[in-house]
């Protein structure tokens, strides 16, 4: 070893190199350009420069992030591990520069080398490792458990293709592989060394051990190697960077040999493609895909891979696994990890000589469930053939934990039979079927929803016989979201002008904001307020013209803002209703006083959900119509913005002037771009739904736009047989609206195109758009009106802002630390020096 970097018998690992003043900055990105990706300035492509500014940031988070790993294994602390199949953590290079406090330092030494840093930020290509809210939940999470410094490790897959790209052609949604890892990932680290091996498939078989005691194994008939490639998640400002281990499904070296020997190549090379065809793809469905095998295989994988993980932590400090649940809180993102309960059920019983009681104990203390839908067809069940013939050993376990659930169901309900086939784990009303939520949640000691609403639904409804049987395990955590990556690093402008009144505490406190409340009536304040929005809508509508090459006005039109998923029960057709009827205000007068307004789109529509992409055709024949006709004036502008990702996503938070939460009361779990947009100052239209009902609790009622039937008016009306014709024929500008969508007005070339979508609505209306268009178009209709009042717009702009705190992830992950998991903040201590090993 170099004796410069030795001192005694320790490793000096932070020196010159990881400085961040500016010249020794300057130095480390061109070493790196130089030795890690072997360019000279002159040849390099952006690409090289990000990637040698990326390995320059990271080697400044290595030390923090090996600290971290070496205080969590010395001092016993209780780990959480956040299971989910998906991380939407976005693009990684101005994120850590925030954390690392270092963004000015940076900017500087990248301009001295002739480069723009915001250009190097963009060169990123984000990990799209997630369809929607529940993979950025995850990734806001892990963010908050970072800067809270909790010790956490993310788990989940690592995709070879993520959530795919979306390009529209001629108004339709057209999907791109998205190859992500195509000119490298600089942010991840394999570790080879921990890769385990996963069985799939085979047979049991019972014996007696050599104690006499009946006992199971599990002979797969094949295996699969998980490799783990690590990405460190440095917390704001703090020397804690948490871990996010995902998983790489690989063939064992040792099984293609029989075949090769038996001169088979190509199948020796399939059953490779097989294996690793586990981790290949991310599936692009915003809810469950039901009956695909590879969909099971990905979720026993990857749980089981981090299962096998946390016991190998754990066996190295401990002498067993009797205190595994003390020492870990296993988090279950939604039903997708759930076969985690059977998994460590058979690691503890098969493997580690478990009785069952103890191994159920352990179990139960170790996982925690947490649902995120209410939608009836969105629970996750397997069939018993698929799901046996994968996984027969977890079968006969998921068997034996039914036949004790009932045993106890029985007892609790003696009189009534009804109850077992209610609460079973097996569905066997047709096909059988296994249950995944009551898995989780006969599993787990804690069940929660993410909002107030969704929890009461859950325990009035979806999950209403275990909420009778344990109502102790049921709580509430309405969801939050970081404010580092939602303001911070989306909007400076804000950032900036909050800090220049209340200084930057709010950054880690978010209840802080509060104290902006004073500034609302100040005159000065709301200028520099307006101005600051003026200025980030205008940011976006630079980006719309490079990218869809639509002209919209910052300065005078209201910035009217729906990106999401695409799915009929966000009702983003609900909002192409209210365009249209301002479309026909304008041509029976063209010369009628109206707001001008910009509709901005974005979201992905799953590749086989054909009315979700028809709804995307919708809104851009509307647009091409409205954009075009010159009667509009330019006062209404449609825009959708192709392929919205968490990337794309940052510039449109800020820029909303009125952010669209309008789906149908009791559909949406919580949502979190409602977080996000009221955060950043944009009052919100929306629905009493989901995360909505505590943000207007939280701004008042006077500064929300609320709209719509509420979640039991819906269910009643159900009830009741509703009837969407009535609606339709009794109001006649609805009828209007309606009647030009069918007869071709918006797509001439075929006037039938959007049949389905209109059949949909006037036969079934599933969703209740025509229950509350009226209500709606009234509701924009006094949107319209205060927009009129910029003062008094500012100013419920100003107090949506101070007054969101509350749903800051910090506050979202305390409660978890301290209702669900019993986890205590472990500060990590920066070591200039560590122990040198031998
Ligand atoms: C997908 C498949 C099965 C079960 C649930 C989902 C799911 C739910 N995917 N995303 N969600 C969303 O999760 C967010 C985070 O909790 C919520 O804010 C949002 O309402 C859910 O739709």
């Amino acid at each position: 070893m170099n004796d410069n970097l030795t001192n005694g018998n320790q490793i000096q690992i932070e020196d010159d190199r990881t400085g961040i003043d500016v010249q020794t900055l300057k130095r480390a990105f061109s070493d790196n350009l130089f030795y890690a990706l072997g360019k000279f300035p002159e040849i390099a492509t952006k690409n090289d420069f990000y990637m040698a500014l990326a390995y320059t940031v990271r080697d400044r988070l290595l030390r923090r992030w090996l600290n971290s790993q070496e205080t969590y294994l010395k001092q016993d602390v209780k780990i959480v591990c956040y299971f989910s199949a998906e991380y939407l953590i976005g693009p990684q290079l101005g994120k850590n520069l925030i954390n690392l406090a270092i963004v000015e330092q940076v900017r500087q030494a990248v301009e001295e080398c002739g480069l723009n840093l915001d250009d190097l930020i963009e060169q990123e290509e984000e990990p799209g490792l997630g369809n929607g809210g529940l993979g950025r939940l995850a990734a806001c999470y892990m963010d908050s458990m970072a800067t809270l410094n909790i010790p956490a490790i993310g788990y989940g897959i690592r995709y070879e293709f993520g959530i795919f790209d979306q390009e529209i052609c001629e108004g339709w949604q057209v999907e791109i592989t998205d190859k992500w890892l195509r000119y490298g990932n600089p942010w991840e680290i394999p570790r080879t060394e921990a890769t385990v091996e996963v069985g799939l498939g085979g047979y049991t078989e019972s014996f007696y051990d050599e104690n006499n005691r009946y006992r199971v194994r599990w002979l797969p008939d094949r295996t699969v190697k998980g490799v783990p490639y690590d990405t460190p998640i440095l917390g704001y400002k703090t020397n804690t960077a948490n871990t996010l281990r995902l998983w790489k499904a690989e063939a064992p070296e040792s099984f293609n040999f029989q075949a090769f020997n038996v001169g088979d190549y190509y199948g020796a090379v399939n059953e490779k493609t097989y294996s690793e065809n586990i981790t290949k793809v991310l599936y692009p469905n915003d809810e469950p895909i039901q009956g695909k095998q590879l969909r099971l295989e990905q979720q026993f994988f990857f749980v089981s891979c981090s299962l096998q993980d946390m016991i190998r932590l754990h066996l190295a400090t401990q002498e067993n696994l009797d205190n595994f649940g003390e020492l870990f809180a296993a988090q279950l993102n939604d039903t997708h990890p759930s076969i985690g309960v059977a998994e460590l059920m058979r690691l503890l019983m098969d493997v580690h000589d478990y009785e069952w009681e103890q191994a159920w104990e352990i179990t139960q203390k170790t996982f925690a469930y947490t649902n995120h839908t209410l939608l009836p067809e969105a629970l996750e069940k397997w069939s018993l053939g698929l799901f046996g013939s994968l996984l027969p050993r977890h079968l006969e376990i998921i068997y034996e934990i039914n036949r004790r659930f009932l045993h106890e169901i029985r007892t609790h309900y003696p009189n009534d039979v009804s109850k077992l086939s209610n609460f079973s784990l097996i569905d066997e009303t047709g096909e059988k079927y296994v249950r995944m939520a009551h898995l989780a949640c006969v599993g787990s000691h804690a069940i929660n929803g993410v909002a107030d609403l969704h929890t009461q639904l859950l325990k009035q409804d979806v999950l209403r016989g275990f909420y009778e049987l344990f109502p102790e395990k049921f709580t509430n955590k309405t969801n939050g979201v970081t404010p580092r990556r939602w303001i911070v690093l989306s909007n400076p402008e804000l950032t900036e002008l909050i800090t220049s009144k209340i200084g930057d505490n709010w950054i880690t406190h978010l209840e802080e904001l509060q104290q902006l409340e004073p500034f609302a009536d100040d005159p000065n304040f709301r200028n520099a307020w307006r101005q600051m929005k003026q200025q980030v809508k205008t940011r976006l509508a630079r980006r719309i013209e490079k990218r869809c090459g639509i002209t919209v006005d910052p300065n005078y039109s209201l910035f009217d803002i729906h990106v999401k998923r695409i799915h009929e029960y966000k009702r983003q057709h609900l909002n192409v209703l209210h365009i249209i009827t301002l479309y026909n205000r304008i041509k029976k007068n063209p010369n009628i006083d109206i707001v001008p307004r910009t509709f901005i789109f974005g979201g992905k529509a799953a590749p086989s959900y054909f009315m979700a992409k028809l709804i995307i055709k919708l809104i851009n024949s509307v647009g091409e119509v409205v954009n075009n006709d010159p009667d509009v004036r330019g006062r209404l502008k449609v825009v959708f913005i192709p392929d919205y990702n968490v990337t794309n996503s940052q510039p449109v938070y800020p820029a909303a002037d009125l952010s669209e939460q309008i789906s149908t009361a009791g559909k949406e779990a919580s949502g979190t771009g409602n977080m996000k947009f009221s955060l950043n100052g944009a009052l919100t239209i929306g629905t009493l739904d989901g995360a909505n009902v505590e943000i207007r609790q939280q701004v008042g009622e006077e500064n929300f736009f609320l709209f719509g039937l509420k979640a039991e008016e819906v269910s009643q009306m159900k009830s009741q047989g509703y009837n969407p014709w009535e609606f339709y024929s009794s109001n006649e500008a609805l009828r209007e609206v309606i009647d030009q969508i069918s007869s071709g007005l918006f797509s001439p070339e075929e006037s039938n195109l959007f049949k389905p979508l209109v059949d949909s609505l006037l036969y079934h209306d599933e969703y209740m758009l025509l229950a509350d268009y009226q209500s709606y178009i009234d509701c924009q209709d006094r949107v319209s009106e205060a927009f009129r009042d910029w003062d008094n717009w500012t100013r419920m702009s100003i107090l949506n802002t101070a007054r969101m705190g509350i749903f800051s992830s910090d506050r979202a992950i305390r409660e978890y630390c301290q209702d669900i998991w019993n986890v205590q903040a472990v500060p990590v201590k920066l070591e200039d020096y560590v122990q040198a090993k031998g």
